[in-house]
């Protein structure tokens, strides 16, 4: 930030003012990005928080050597770039992740839907549970159909702004509907399979399937 800054007054410096066209691409290169707070009237919460239940705390996941794998019961094994993910089609929707715990946030999530993901894969037709692993260990399946039909992503930004390794760079699971612990972060493998699965908080007794309580919505 103060580097940017830096940087953007010795190139003023060096260049002048320079020509007005310059100017945006400037501001783009070497300005701050801006957190939105509120989206179409409703008001979101921080991206920023002290607050961390994570199994392991925050990771630090390499954007260069990273790939996003897609394995198991596809015809199409996939290991894609940060970039190549981001290709896909963008959606962005607000949404409120409720915890276990008795929290919530309502935050604007920005990402790739699973089906434009799975659909490059293409799953083979045994396949019906997608389990999302995670840099720090941690896990959680969910079923195929609700993946495909409620039109889940996996989210690149929060609020605007990219992920980092608080809020699970490269990607979380925008697990609408469902309890927090299926909204998995730092993701870096998909695995179908045609069995189920308990993940890392439903080995020790929550529910697979991580309702929303109704009283809670
Ligand atoms: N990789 C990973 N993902 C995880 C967890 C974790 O410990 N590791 N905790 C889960 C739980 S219990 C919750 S409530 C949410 C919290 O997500 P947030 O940090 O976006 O609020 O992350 C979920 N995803
Ligand atoms: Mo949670």
């Amino acid at each position: 930030m103060t580097g940017r800054l830096i940087i953007g007054l010795m190139l003023t410096f060096l260049l002048g003012p320079g020509p007005a066209w310059l100017a945006p691409a400037l501001v783009a290169a070497a300005g701050p990005e801006i957190e939105v707070r509120e989206y179409k009237g409703q008001k979101l919460d921080p991206f920023d928080r002290a607050y961390d239940n994570s199994i392991k705390g925050p990771q630090e996941v390499d954007p260069g050597t990273f790939r996003l794998k897609v394995e198991g019961l596809v015809d199409k094994p996939l290991a894609l770039s940060y970039e190549e993910v981001l290709a896909l089609p963008r959606q962005e929707k607000v949404i409120v992740l409720h915890c276990v715990e008795g929290w919530s946030e309502k935050l604007l999530f920005e990402g790739v839907r699973l089906k434009d993901l799975l659909d490059l894969a293409r799953p083979k037709p045994g396949a019906v549970k997608v389990i999302f692993w995670a840099a720090d260990g941690y896990s959680s399946a969910l079923p195929l159909s609700y993946l495909l039909e409620r039109g889940i992503i996996l989210a690149a930004r929060i609020n605007g702004l990219k992920l980092d390794s608080r809020r699970g760079f490269p990607f979380q699971l925008v697990a609408e509907d469902k309890l927090g612990y299926k909204w998995v972060k730092w993701v870096v493998r998909l695995e179908l399979t045609d069995k189920d699965y308990q993940g890392f908080w439903e080995q020790r007794g929550y529910s697979n399937e991580a309702p929303v309580p109704a009283d809670r919505k």
